[in-house]
């Protein structure tokens, strides 16, 4: 998805790294003097989190079967997109800079009181679960992960929106002292903070899930530590991590893919085989540890809770 601002005409190019060439470079490392530095690698330190007493929560019957085998997390914690960390998917040891306390999320925008809340209180205002999702990037690869989380509907009806809310704008954290992918002339002029957006419609379906932790644990940094969003129905991109703000507008949110590059992401982008990308087809995807392709599937197989929020929207570029 790297796209270079400065020259928004040009062709950007693909940063699709297909999993098993990725994991053959591990392979190789580990082999050979790399392995060092592998060692040095430790896992994200989730006992170190002080809501690890949360955990695990209780797995929700609905989501128990998500059709496919559960990705391990030596994949999916070191295979992420995280542009404040950099461009490469292995950014999981640099995300460990990333404080996750203190914490606060600031609630604002269209709503009765806007507020700032430290994470652990809102932690305590919500009753975690576990949700088995499956996960789909516009690059073509996906997976599956046992989040724990709480419905994103259950933040709406705690932050009381008025009657003129008609979005969500989510922001993730703006910190170039600790996320290099921030720094000035890191990537020619990025539009920090990563934002990313969804109707009120969107927002109260069952399906999108505050996302606090992963196989029975908090989340690691990679991963989103200590709050993402998770919309299975969507494209990867529309997932936020590292959210510190939710504002509540009347005005559909112009989000940060969105602006880089309106030809090949846009606000929808929910997920139909058939709409390839401009530049790549969407008919399959890699799975991630799996060392397969499987079909594509519309709204990645969630359409039976979610093709009716789109049915007076057939104007609207649903797919990118
Ligand atoms: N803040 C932020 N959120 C983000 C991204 C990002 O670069 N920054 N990448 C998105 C993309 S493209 C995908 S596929 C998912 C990846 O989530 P994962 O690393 O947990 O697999 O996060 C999404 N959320
Ligand atoms: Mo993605």
């Amino acid at each position: 998805m790297l796209i270079k601002r400065n020259r928004g005409w040009e062709i950007p190019e693909a940063r699709v790294t297909p999993e098993h060439v990725f994991l053959n470079r591990r392979s190789f490392m580990a082999a050979g003097a790399g392995a060092m530095a592998l060692a040095a690698t430790r896992p994200a330190r989730a006992e170190d989190d002080p809501s690890v007493s949360l955990y695990p929560a209780k797995l929700n019957p609905a989501y128990a079967d998500p059709g496919r085998p559960v990705t391990g997390a030596e994949y999916t914690t070191t295979f992420n997109n995280y542009y404040e960390f950099g461009s490469s998917k292995r950014i999981a040891d640099a995300s460990k800079a990333l404080p996750i306390r203190p914490w606060a999320i600031v609630i604002d925008g269209e709503v009765e009181k806007p507020t700032t809340i430290a994470i652990d209180d809102l932690f305590a205002q919500v009753t975690f679960e576990e949700r088995i999702y499956r996960h789909r990037c516009v690059e073509a690869w996906s997976m599956v992960v046992p989040w724990t989380g709480f419905p994103l509907k259950r933040l709406v009806e705690l932050a009381k929106p008025t009657s003129n809310a008609k979005y969500l704008r989510f922001e993730t954290f703006n910190k170039p002292e600790v996320a290099p992918g921030q720094k000035d002339g890191f990537f020619t002029s990025y539009p920090w903070p990563y934002v990313e957006g969804v109707t009120m419609a969107e927002a109260m379906n069952d399906l999108p899930l505050m996302v606090t932790g992963a196989y029975g644990k908090p989340l690691p940094t990679s991963m989103g530590a200590p709050l993402r969003l998770h919309l299975p129905w969507k494209y990867g991109f529309k997932s936020i991590k590292g959210i510190v703000r939710v504002s509540f507008t009347a005005e559909r949110p112009v989000s940060f893919w969105e602006q880089l590059g309106p030809q090949e992401y846009g606000f929808w982008a929910n997920v139909n085989p058939e709409v390839p990308h401009p530049r790549w087809s969407q008919a399959s995807e890699e799975v991630l540890g799996a060392g397969e392709r499987v079909p594509t599937l519309l709204y990645n197989g969630y359409g039976a809770q979610v093709a009716d929020l789109y049915k007076d929207l057939e104007s609207e570029k649903l797919f990118m």
